[in-house]
């Protein structure tokens, strides 16, 4: 009953909306009107068949638009897992870029170990003892590439930490520096090692090719090369120093005012010996104006090859009074390292270094 009350009321409040509104309604019901009682109701339930059918009508909207939210939904929840497809495709390919960052930081370490190893090599491969001596293009080219040393300077005495060590050297501008042994100390600094024995480690024994272009290391035993030491003591005026210990540890030197050589053509002859001062006494002046010789290219005083019978190099007369490229032992001997006035003719010294300093 309560829902017929409601139902009369909610129909009575359209019906005066409904009666000014919808003309056709009453136009079409003209015996309604004449009558107060029957007609009326009827006109009342007409009214509330249509009121049915507009609910009706409303109820289908609504259903319509559930169903329209329910597909909204739908796809929202379709969306929804394409977000979460999308999301864990996300989350892969991440892991995915994570793994290849991971793999290119491998990469990136074994780069660096590789780089690692390839410095390696180069410092492998610039420590390598060169065929040929310093004056040659290929040895140039080891000591540039050697980072640690410093330079270049025009000449030992131009390096200004005044601290004995390797250097690059390049006395002449229109040629490539070259490494060379600075003793920035002893007798006033500015000495360039031109000869180094010290335990024997290098042969000296060796061929005219290896004495032109010089062998050893640097700061090692060494043979600076006579092309090299031919281009600077023919450039300007350079003293000589010898300095020389024997196996006791007993320690002289010689100074010589002067000493240049001669070119190849002259076979390196030692053109120029100055005056001698110093401890060991004087066992050069004998060989000066003297070629160069090797076991390979007698060019001595002697019948036979001088470089052969003291295996050695040098400016050999008939034969020596020095022998400083002779071989290394601690015995009197014809062959070994020996400087006549130091002791006696064959005393075999432990130490012997050359140096060079323009005056
Ligand atoms: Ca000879």
């Amino acid at each position: 009953m309560g829902r017929v009350n409601t139902v009369a009321l909610i129909s009575l409040l359209f019906f005066v909306q409904f009666a000014k509104t919808v003309e056709v309604t009453t136009v079409t019901i003209p015996t309604a009107v004449e009558s107060k009682d029957g007609v009326g109701f009827e006109v009342l339930l007409a009214k509330l068949d249509y009121l049915e059918y507009k609910f009706m009508e409303l109820e289908y909207d609504i259903k319509e638009q559930n169903e329209l939210l329910a597909r909204n939904q739908a796809h929202l929840e379709k969306n929804n897992e394409g977000m979460m497809w999308m999301m864990t495709r996300l989350d892969e390919a991440v892991g995915r870029n994570f793994s290849k960052v991971l793999g290119q930081s491998w990469q990136i370490l074994q780069q660096q170990k590789s780089c690692s190893n390839h410095e390696s090599l180069r410092k492998t491969i610039f420590n390598l003892k060169p065929i040929k001596g310093p004056s040659d293009n290929v040895r140039m080219l080891f000591d540039l590439h050697q980072f640690k040393v410093r330079g270049p300077y025009d000449s030992c005495s131009a390096e200004p930490s005044k601290t004995s060590g390797k250097y690059l050297l390049q006395p002449f501008t229109e040629d490539e520096p070259f490494a060379g042994y600075c003793e920035q100390t002893k007798f006033g600094g500015g000495w360039l090692v031109i000869q180094h024995r010290f335990d024997g480690s290098v042969e000296f024994y060796r061929n005219w090719t290896e004495y032109k272009h010089g062998f050893g290391e640097v700061d090692k035993e060494y043979w600076i090369g006579l092309d090299l030491l031919y281009k600077l003591t023919s450039s300007k005026t350079y003293k000589l120093l010898v300095e020389l210990e024997d196996f006791n540890g007993d320690y002289k030197y010689a100074k010589y005012s002067d000493f240049e050589l001669g070119s190849e053509a002259e076979k390196y002859m030692l053109k120029k010996v100055g005056t001698y001062s110093g401890t060991a006494g004087d066992s050069l002046t004998y060989h000066k104006g003297m070629k160069f010789t090797t076991l390979d290219s007698d060019n001595d005083g002697s019948s036979g090859n001088c470089a052969e019978t003291s295996t050695g190099a040098w400016w050999y007369n008939n034969c020596h009074h020095s022998n400083l490229n002779g071989k290394y032992m601690n015995a009197n001997d014809v062959r070994s390292v020996t400087w006549y006035h130091y002791k006696s003719a064959h005393y075999g010294l432990k130490y012997t270094r050359m140096l060079i300093r323009a005056v």
